[in-house]
C-alpha cells in the first residue's frame, strides 16, 4: 500500500525584497501580486515587483520613468518619492505617491499625486495633483463605487503633535478631483508618528492599517477599525499587529509600515518593511527591505500576525510555485535601455548625459558629488551583506576636476569612490576618495596609469562592514588598495543627522554600487563603462 507523503509546505523566506525597498504597498489583481516601494531621490520613481506565488518576486523596474511624471531635480537626500500606494479599480491601476521636495524645521513640502494605467508596466497617465497636507498618500475604493484618499497630517505648530493624525477625503474618479474637506479620522494610539495609512473593507468593517513609533527601532504596525468609513476608529485592544521592538535579537528589526493582501482563496498576508542590522540595534547597510508575514483573523474579527513579531520564514499560500529566471550577474551594456536593476539620481536617463551603444555605457561627466540636479550616476542596490561589484572604465581626464569610476554610495554626503582622474604631479591616476557626512577624505593613494584609454578595471568587495577597492591597470592583474572602509557609514542610521532633536538630514534610502562621472570644468568629458558585474558572495 503506497502512503501519500504530503509535500512540505513552501515557505516565504524574508526579506522577499532584499536591499533598499521600503514602505511596501501590496496589491493582488487576479492571479498577480504586485509590490510598490519608495524610491526617494532615485529614478525610476516607485519600484514595482511582481509575483504569482508570494515566494518568488521579479523586478518590473519603476513606474515613474520621466520628468513629466516626477520632478526630482533639487530634492534633498531622502526627499522625493515617499511611500506609494498601489490600488486597482475600473480596470485601471491607481498609483498615489508623495513627492517630498524639502523637509526640515518641522515642515514637509509634500505634494501628492495620482497616476493611472491599464497595464502595470504603463504608460501611466498625466499626474493628478491631490492635496499636500502630509505624506504617505494612499487610496481606497469602496464597494459603493466611491473612492477615498488618505494621508498622514503634518502639523508644524510648536507644542503640537507633528504627526497629527490620518486625513480621509473623498476622491471623485470621474472628475479627477478631491471632494469636500479632509477629516482627521485617527490620531493613533499614543505610540507617536502615526503615518502610512492603508484602508480595507472586510466583513462589514473598515480596517485602517497605519504605522507608528517612527521608522527606526520602535516601528510598529497598528490596526484600527470602524463600522463607518469616517470613524471613529477603535484600535486593536491587543496592541500593535507587528513590531520588532520587544526583541532586539530578532534578525528582522524596525518592522513596520504594513499593507494587507488576500489570496483568491482567502489566505491573508501583511507586507511590511524591515531592517537587518549587522549588530544588535546597529546599522542596516541594506536599508529598509520588504518582508511578508502570514495573517490570521481572530474570532472577534481582528487581523493578527501570530505572536506579533516578524518571522524570517512563513508558510507560503497554497499557490503553484512560480519561480523567475535569475538576473544575470554581469551587464555587458549591449542593450539600448538600462535593465530594471539600475537607477539614476534625480534625473532619468537621457541622451544628453547617458548613452548605451556599441556594447558600452557612456556617461557624460556631470556635476559634483553633492549636486542635487545633474549627477551622471547609474546605480544598483546593494542586496547582500557580502557581495562584489566590478567595472572597466576608460576616459581621458586631464585635470583633477575630471573623474570617473565606481563607488559605494548612500547619499551626496556619504560615499567611497574608486576613480580614474588626473593628478598634477603623477598625470592620469586611479585613487580612492571618500566623503563622510560631507567631510572629504583622500582615502587611498593615487596609482599612476600609463594607458587609460585601454581601460581600468575597478572592483569593490563588501563583507559585512568591511569594504575594500581594487584596480587592474595597464593589462596588469587585480591589485588591492591596503585600506578597508567602514561600510556601515552607508546606512540609514549613520546618514540620519539630528541636531538639537531636529532631523537635519534624513536617512531613508540604502547603499548602492554606482558608476559615476564628473567633469567640474563643465566640458562634459565622457567615460565609457564596458560592463558592470554584481556578485552575491
Ligand atoms: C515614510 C513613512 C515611513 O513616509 O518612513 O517607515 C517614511 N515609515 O511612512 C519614509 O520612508
Amino acid at each position: 500500500m503506497v502512503t501519500e507523503v504530503a509535500a512540505p509546505p513552501t515557505v516565504i523566506t524574508n526579506p522577499v525584497l532584499t536591499g533598499f525597498y521600503p514602505d511596501p504597498s501590496i496589491l493582488r489583481v487576479g492571479e498577480d501580486f504586485y509590490l510598490a516601494t519608495s524610491t526617494f531621490e532615485w529614478f525610476p520613481g516607485v519600484t514595482l515587483h511582481h509575483s504569482r506565488d508570494l515566494v518568488h518576486w521579479r523586478s518590473l523596474g519603476g513606474a515613474l520613468t520621466s520628468e513629466d511624471l516626477l520632478e526630482l531635480r533639487g530634492v534633498r537626500d531622502s526627499g522625493g518619492v515617499w511611500a506609494p500606494c498601489l490600488s486597482y479599480v475600473d480596470g485601471l491601476f491607481h498609483l498615489v505617491y508623495s513627492n517630498v521636495g524639502t523637509y526640515g524645521g518641522g515642515f514637509w513640502d509634500t505634494p501628492n499625486y495620482l497616476v493611472t494605467a491599464k497595464d502595470i508596466t504603463g504608460p501611466w497617465s498625466k499626474p493628478v495633483r491631490l492635496h499636500s497636507l502630509g505624506f504617505d498618500a494612499s487610496m481606497f475604493h469602496d464597494d459603493d463605487g466611491r473612492s477615498w484618499m488618505l494621508s498622514m497630517i503634518a502639523d508644524h505648530r510648536s507644542g503640537r503633535e507633528p504627526f497629527a493624525g490620518i486625513a480621509l477625503q473623498e476622491y471623485d474618479r470621474a472628475a479627477a478631483k478631491l471632494l469636500g474637506e479632509p477629516v482627521n479620522v485617527f490620531t493613533g494610539t499614543g505610540a507617536g508618528y502615526v503615518e502610512a495609512p492603508h484602508l480595507y473593507r472586510h466583513d462589514g468593517w473598515y480596517y485602517l492599517v497605519t504605522a507608528e513609533g517612527g521608522t527606526f527601532w520602535k516601528h510598529q504596525v497598528t490596526v484600527a477599525r470602524s463600522r463607518t468609513i469616517d470613524g471613529p476608529y477603535e484600535a486593536d485592544p491587543e496592541g500593535a499587529m507587528l513590531s520588532s521592538w520587544p526583541d532586539p535579537t530578532l534578525t528582522l528589526q524596525r518592522a513596520g509600515h504594513g499593507s494587507l493582501v488576500a489570496t483568491a482563496e482567502g489566505e491573508w498576508y501583511l507586507a511590511h518593511l524591515v531592517g537587518r542590522p549587522l549588530t544588535e540595534r546597529g546599522r542596516c547597510i541594506l536599508g529598509r527591505e520588504t518582508a511578508l508575514q502570514r495573517v490570521e483573523w481572530s474570532p472577534d474579527g481582528w487581523p493578527r500576525v501570530p505572536g506579533g513579531l516578524p518571522l524570517d520564514e512563513v508558510v507560503a499560500p497554497r499557490l503553484e510555485p512560480h519561480p523567475w529566471p535569475a538576473e544575470p550577474e554581469c551587464d555587458e551594456f549591449d542593450g539600448t535601455v538600462l535593465g530594471p536593476q539600475w537607477s539614476t539620481l534625480r534625473r532619468p536617463p537621457s541622451d544628453d548625459w547617458l548613452r548605451l551603444s556599441d556594447g558600452r555605457l557612456q556617461l557624460v561627466g556631470g556635476e559634483s558629488p553633492v549636486s542635487l540636479r545633474g549627477s551622471s550616476l547609474v546605480g544598483r542596490r546593494v542586496q547582500h551583506a557580502s557581495c562584489a561589484f566590478e567595472t572597466k572604465v576608460s576616459s581621458a581626464p586631464t585635470t583633477y576636476n575630471q573623474m570617473s569610476g565606481l563607488a559605494a554610495y548612500y547619499n551626496t554626503l556619504n560615499w567611497v569612490y574608486a576613480r580614474l582622474t588626473s593628478h598634477e604631479g603623477l598625470g592620469t591616476v586611479v585613487d580612492v576618495l571618500a566623503s563622510n557626512r560631507g567631510r572629504l577624505l583622500q582615502a587611498s593613494n593615487p596609482v599612476p596609469v600609463s594607458d587609460p584609454a585601454a581601460g581600468v578595471t575597478l572592483r569593490a568587495e563588501l563583507d559585512g562592514t568591511s569594504l575594500r577597492f581594487g584596480y587592474a591597470i595597464d593589462g596588469g592583474e587585480l591589485r588591492w588598495w591596503p585600506e578597508t572602509h567602514d561600510a556601515s557609514v552607508l546606512s540609514d542610521e549613520y546618514a540620519l543627522e539630528v541636531v538639537d532633536s531636529t532631523e537635519k538630514v534624513q536617512g531613508f534610502t540604502g547603499a548602492f554600487f554606482v558608476l559615476w562621472a564628473q567633469d567640474l570644468t563643465g566640458g562634459g568629458l565622457p567615460a565609457d563603462f564596458a560592463y558592470a558585474s554584481y556578485e552575491a558572495r
